[in-house]
C-alpha cells in the first residue's frame, strides 16, 4: 500500500512545523513569530497502527489568496496547482486553540475546497491554561471534520491527531450549504462552541505595556541588543581561554611528537593552527545563537519588529524586514530565505541586498582576533568593557550602513507604496531550555562542520602553496618567500596596499573569498609559515599580527569585513532567491566597492592621524 499523504496547513504560528517535528521526529525550525517555514518540507513516518504517512510541512498563509512567495507554496499545494506535488489525501488544519476567532477563518476556507479534512487544535496546553473552554463535539458536529486536540510542544501530544489517521480516511468535507460571509460563520461557530475568559491573557497586555512603549519600548531594545554583544564579548572570556589552551597544548603535543619533516609542517602550521585558531571563537559563536534562539522563542521579535516600523521606514524597508535583519545576524542565507515572507517584491529586494551588511557569526573570529590584538582589554566607565564596545560599534556600522544602502535603493525607485504593518503579535512564552540546548548543540555542531571541512580543505591547500616550492639552498629568509602564496601575495599587494593590507593579508583574502573565516585560518597558517623558527610559530597568532600590523591596517581590515561579500554561499542564495544573475552580481559589485572605499578611507584616516 503506498503511503499516504497528508498536509500541515493553517495559519502562521499555530505550531505547524512542531506537530511536523514531533510526528517525524525530526527538527525542522521552529520558532514564536509567523513566517518561520517558508518552503515546503516533507517527512515519512508511521503510525501506531502501521500506516505509512507522507506528510507536507507547509508555510503559514492567512487565506488562500496568497500575497506573498510563502503562502503561494501554501495555496498551490493544496489546490494540486504545484507540478510533481500530489494533491494531498488529507489537509491537517492546524489552528492554534487560543486564538480561534482568527484562524478558524482560513479553516472555513479550506473547508471549501471539498477534500477530506482533519482539524487539529493544537496549542491546548496554553487554551486550557487561559481558561478557553472548547466544546469539542459541537465543533466537530458544526464543522461536519473530526476535530482532535494537540500539543505539539509535548511527546505524546499527537496522539489524537494519529488515531484519526490510523482509522478510515474522513470523507471530504461538505461544503454544499456554504455560502455568507466567513466572519459571521466564525462568529457564530465561536457562539456555540467556544468559551472565552473575559480577558484572555493579562500578562501579554501588562508586559506589552512597556514593551511596546515608544520611549520606553525602543529603550528596552537598545538595552536588549547592547546587552547581547557585551556577553558575546566578556561572558565568553573565560571559556574562550579554556578553549585556547586546550588547544596550545595539543599543538605542544603534535609538535613534540612527530620529528621534523614535512608532515610535522603541515599537521603544526596548516591544519592545527588553521582550525585551532577558527575552533576558539566556539565559544562566542554559542552565545550569540543563545540569544538569539532565546528571542527567537519568547515572541518579543515581532514586538520589536513593530518598534522599528517606524525608523526602518525613514530607511526605505519596513518593520517586516526586521526578523530577516535579526537572522542575518547569524547566518545571512536564513535571514535572506525569510524575505520570502515579505509581500512587497521590492522592499524584499532591498531586504535580501543590505542582509549580508548584518554581521553574520562568520565574521566573529575575525573581528574577534583583530579586537584581541589591537584594542586593550580595559574597563570604560568602570562598567563596560572596551573590546565589547568596539565590537558593538562594528555590528551598529553594518546596520548603519544598511540603512543607508537601503535608503538610497528607496530613492531609486518610483513607486513608493504605503503599506500599513500588520504583524501577528504572538503570546510571550518563556522559552524551552531544552529546545534551546538543542537548537544551540545542532548550529555548534554545522559551525564545527563547516571548520572541519571547507575550511580543513582550503588550509591544507594553502599551506601547501605557502610551503612549495621550498626555498633554495643557502636561502635566509622564511619559506613562504619562495613559495606560490608568496608571489601571489606579492602579485595582489599593490592593488591592496591604498587601504594598508600586508600581502600576507591578501594572500589570506584568497581562500576567505569561499567563506569569511577562512581567513582566520589562512591568516594562522601564513604565519605559521612564514615564521622564523618554531617558538614564533607555536606563538597565537594574535601576538603575532599585533607585532606585524599597524593599528591602521587592522581598523582598515575590520571595516573590509563590514562589507565585503566575501562568501560564495550567500551569493548563490542571494542569486536563488531573486532568480536572477544579475542581482547576486550587483550584491557582490556594490559590497566590493563599498569594502574597498570605506577601508581605504578608514587607513588613511588612521595614518593621518599618527595610528
Ligand atoms: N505551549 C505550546 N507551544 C507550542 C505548541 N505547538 C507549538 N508551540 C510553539 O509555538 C511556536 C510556533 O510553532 P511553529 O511550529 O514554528 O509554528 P508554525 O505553524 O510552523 O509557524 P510558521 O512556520 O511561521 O507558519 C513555537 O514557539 C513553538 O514552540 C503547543 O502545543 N504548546
Ligand atoms: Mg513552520
Amino acid at each position: 500500500m503506498s503511503a499516504l499523504n497528508i498536509a500541515l496547513v493553517g495559519n502562521p504560528n499555530c505550531g505547524k512545523t512542531a506537530l511536523f517535528n514531533r510526528l517525524t521526529g525530526s527538527r525542522q525550525k521552529v520558532a514564536n513569530y509567523a513566517g518561520v517555514t517558508v518552503e515546503r518540507k516533507e517527512g515519512l513516518f508511521r503510525t501506531p497502527g502501521g500506516r505509512s504517512v507522507r506528510v507536507l510541512d507547509l508555510p503559514g498563509a492567512y487565506s488562500l489568496d496568497a500575497a506573498s512567495p510563502d503562502e503561494a507554496i501554501t495555496r498551490d499545494v493544496c489546490r494540486g496547482d504545484l507540478p510533481g506535488e500530489p494533491v494531498p489525501d488529507l489537509l491537517v488544519a492546524v489552528a492554534d486553540a487560543t486564538n480561534l476567532r482568527l484562524h478558524l477563518r482560513f479553516v472555513l476556507e479550506l473547508r471549501r475546497l471539498g477534500r477530506p479534512m482533519v482539524l487539529a487544535l493544537n496549542l491546548m496546553d496554553q487554551a486550557q491554561r487561559r481558561g478557553i473552554h472548547i466544546d469539542i463535539p459541537a465543533l466537530q458536529a458544526r464543522l461536519g471534520l473530526p476535530v482532535v486536540e494537540t500539543v505539539a510542544i509535548r511527546r505524546s501530544g499527537a496522539a489524537g491527531l494519529l488515531s484519526v489517521l490510523d482509522g478510515a480516511l474522513p470523507p471530504a468535507a461538505d461544503v454544499g450549504e456554504d455560502h455568507g460571509d466567513l466572519h459571521a460563520q466564525v462568529s457564530a461557530l465561536l457562539a456555540e462552541a467556544v468559551r472565552m475568559p473575559e480577558r484572555t491573557s493579562r500578562i501579554d497586555e501588562r508586559l506589552d505595556r512597556w514593551l511596546l512603549h515608544p520611549v520606553f519600548g525602543l529603550l528596552i531594545l537598545g538595552a536588549v541588543m547592547f546587552l547581547m554583544f557585551q556577553a558575546v564579548f566578556s561572558w565568553a572570556a573565560p571559556l574562550q581561554d579554556a578553549v585556547a589552551g586546550g588547544i596550545a597544548w595539543v599543538g605542544a603535543a603534535i609538535g613534540d611528537a612527530l620529528p621534523d619533516g614535512p608532515l610535522r609542517g603541515l599537521l603544526r602550521d596548516g591544519v592545527f593552527a588553521g582550525l585551532g585558531t577558527v575552533l576558539e571563537f566556539l565559544p562566542q559563536i554559542l552565545l550569540l545563537f543563545l540569544f538569539i534562539l532565546a528571542l527567537e522563542e519568547s515572541g518579543y521579535l515581532p514586538r520589536a519588529a513593530f518598534l522599528l516600523d517606524r525608523p526602518m521606514r525613514a530607511a526605505g524597508l519596513t518593520g517586516r524586514s526586521f526578523i530577516p535583519l535579526l537572522s542575518s545576524f547569524a547566518c545571512a542565507i536564513p535571514g535572506i530565505m525569510a524575505t520570502r515572507s515579505i509581500q512587497d517584491p521590492r522592499d524584499r529586494l532591498a531586504t535580501i541586498l543590505v542582509s549580508p551588511l548584518m554581521t553574520c557569526s562568520a565574521r566573529l573570529p575575525v573581528y574577534a582576533l583583530l579586537i584581541g590584538a589591537f584594542i586593550p582589554r580595559q574597563e570604560v566607565l568602570g562598567l563596560f568593557n572596551l573590546q565589547g564596545l568596539v565590537l558593538f560599534g562594528l555590528y551598529a556600522f553594518g546596520v548603519l550602513s544598511a540603512m543607508a544602502v537601503a535608503w538610497v535603493m528607496q530613492r531609486l525607485r518610483r513607486d513608493a507604496g504605503e503599506h500599513t504593518l500588520l504583524l501577528e503579535l504572538p503570546s510571550y512564552r518563556l522559552p524551552n531550555p531544552l529546545d534551546v540546548a538543542i537548537g544551540l548543540w545542532e548550529r555548534g555542531g554545522i559551525f564545527v562542520k563547516r571548520v572541519t571541512g571547507v575550511l580543513l580543505a582550503l588550509t591544507v591547500l594553502l599551506w601547501f602553496l605557502a610551503s612549495y616550492p621550498a626555498p633554495p639552498d643557502g636561502a635566509t629568509g622564511p619559506a613562504i618567500d619562495y613559495s606560490l602564496a608568496g608571489m601571489i601575495g606579492r602579485w595582489m599587494e599593490p592593488v591592496f596596499a591604498p587601504i594598508g593590507f600586508t600581502w600576507q593579508i591578501c594572500i589570506a583574502l584568497i581562500p576567505g573569498l569561499a567563506a569569511r573565516e577562512v581567513a582566520v585560518s589562512a591568516l594562522a597558517t601564513v604565519y605559521a609559515v612564514s615564521a622564523e623558527g618554531d617558538e614564533a610559530a607555536a606563538a597565537a597568532l594574535g601576538p603575532l599580527i599585533a607585532a606585524d600590523w599597524t593599528l591602521a591596517t587592522a581598523l582598515s581590515l575590520l571595516v573590509w569585513y563590514v562589507f565585503a561579500p566575501q562568501c560564495l554561499s550567500t551569493l548563490a542564495v542571494i542569486r536563488r532567491e531573486t532568480n536572477s544573475w544579475k542581482r547576486a552580481l550587483l550584491a557582490a559589485g556594490y559590497l566590493f566597492a563599498l569594502a574597498y572605499a570605506a577601508s581605504f578611507i578608514t587607513y588613511q584616516l588612521a595614518r593621518m592621524l599618527g595610528a
